[in-house]
């Protein structure tokens, strides 16, 4: 893959990622009329490196070109969505499935099933619609829904010991276990001020 192969592929994903970003500022503007709170504390998105796209086709044995990424890859687009509160994800993620042109192609609940390893967020890849001026097409974009705690241990988990390889791996990742539970356990407090729990 060319660098200039690269930058038009990734074009519809990037529109597909800022359609469902603006979407989410006017959910994150109108959601809760019935309180002052917002549920958003910030959006994070992001596009994939094209050596990162390269490397993760490697790894699932497929050669690296764009009719393999388009193919093979839903996360090329990214958001991630950090809420305040669990119940601020379930809301979210239950309205932008009310939008009727949206399509969900996977979801995954890491907060009702958390990783082994403590890992917690709501993963959901979503098909937007973009329109050229040949027609319409879904380009998937994958959300990551976390509240500040989830992203605080997921953020600094990968930093620690997320594929990398350390003699006292296995020891460390027992003890990030338990910070997660921890967290759990926090969370749940500063839920109860709110009523939010
Ligand atoms: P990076 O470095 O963040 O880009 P798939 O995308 O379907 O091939 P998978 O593992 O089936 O991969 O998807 P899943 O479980 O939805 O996880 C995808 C992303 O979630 C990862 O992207 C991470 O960003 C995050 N994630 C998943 N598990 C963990 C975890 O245990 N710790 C942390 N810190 N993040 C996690 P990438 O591309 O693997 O990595």
């Amino acid at each position: 893959m060319t660098n200039e192969q690269y930058y038009t592929f990734i074009q519809p994903y990037s529109d597909a990622k800022e359609i469902l970003h603006a979407r989410l500022n006017v959910l994150e503007h109108n959601l809760y009329n019935k309180s002052a709170a917002h549920p958003i504390h910030n959006i994070q998105e992001r596009i994939k490196k094209k050596e990162s796209i390269e490397n993760k086709l490697l790894r699932k044995e497929k050669e690296p070109t764009m009719m393999n990424a388009k193919d093979y890859l839903q996360d090329i687009a990214g958001l991630r969505v950090i809420c305040y509160f669990t119940e601020d994800i379930y809301s979210l993620v239950d309205t932008l499935k009310f939008q009727s042109d949206l399509i969900v192609i996977r979801e995954r609940d890491y907060i009702r099933h958390p990783k082994p390893n403590g890992y917690r967020s709501y993963h959901i890849i979503v098909g937007v619609p973009v329109y050229c001026l040949d027609g319409m097409e879904y380009f998937p974009v994958e959300i990551q829904f976390r509240t500040l705690s989830m992203d605080f241990w997921a953020s600094m988990e990968h930093r620690i010991l997320y594929k990398t390889t350390r003699e006292d791996k296995e020891q460390i990742a027992e003890e990030l276990k338990k910070y997660a539970d921890t967290l759990v356990i926090i969370e749940k407090q500063f839920a109860k001020y709110t009523g939010e729990s």
